[in-house]
């Protein structure tokens, strides 16, 4: 658990709710993405036993817009292998201020602080160790992030190539026990997750979020 608090670099909860511009996108899917909350971590198999509430597996999501995003209704999802989905929705008046970070800790019973929400005793399915993908959607169901490791083929993987988000049949490898997967922000790809382990030096060196905020959806 230290290690993995560790890693957290900052966070706020403060109040406002701000929705970026539209632009004149013609696309009503981009047009309703902020593109500016991204998944930036995954701890899809920790150390322990994952079964166990005090043991999470984790989920990091950043504001990399310029202004604070209020993440009410906002939903991270995963698919199953029966091809249902289990998720999760950010609970009512959370909000993350403009460059900060914030914990997700699926499956585990804990108090929300400015750093972490715990999604709690739910029967949600734990991150698929041998597969699997995480999605996430904002809060009127639009697709704004998604990351795919180890297989190929999951349920929410056809949503995202359709949105732009992911390239058809990639995936990540697969995360090892304890190892991170970071997203670089080189775009919306395989190839824009690193493996980070915990205990070794980052391998998001030189990554810019820059270039992430000049990507132009579809
Ligand atoms: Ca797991």
């Amino acid at each position: 658990m230290k290690k993995i608090a560790a890693l957290l670099l900052g966070l706020a909860l403060p109040l406002s709710a701000q929705v970026m511009g539209a632009g004149i996108d013609t696309d009503p899917s981009a047009m309703d993405r902020s593109g500016v909350i991204f998944i930036e971590q995954v701890l899809v198999d920790p150390n322990g036993d994952e079964t166990l509430e005090d043991i999470p597996e984790m989920i990091q999501v950043i504001n990399a817009g310029d202004a604070d995003k209020d993440l009410s209704g906002w939903v991270l999802a995963i698919s199953q292998t029966d091809g249902s989905t289990s998720k999760w929705t950010f609970p009512q008046g959370i909000s993350l201020s403009s460059g900060r970070h914030l914990q997700v800790y699926w499956g585990t019973v804990g108090e929300i602080s400015e750093a972490i929400v715990h999604t709690g005793p739910t029967n949600l399915t734990r991150l698929h160790n041998d597969g699997g993908d995480l999605a996430l959607f904002n809060a009127s169901n639009v697709m704004e992030h998604y990351v795919q490791w180890a297989q190929a083929g999951n349920t929410h993987e056809a949503d995202a190539v359709d949105a732009g988000l992911w390239n058809i049949g990639e995936s990540t490898p697969q995360p090892k026990q304890a190892e991170i997967l970071q997203y670089n922000g080189s775009g919306f790809s395989a190839n824009a997750w690193n493996l980070l382990s915990p205990q070794g030096p980052t391998a998001v060196e030189g990554s810019t979020w820059g270039a992430v905020k000049t990507v132009e959806h579809q």
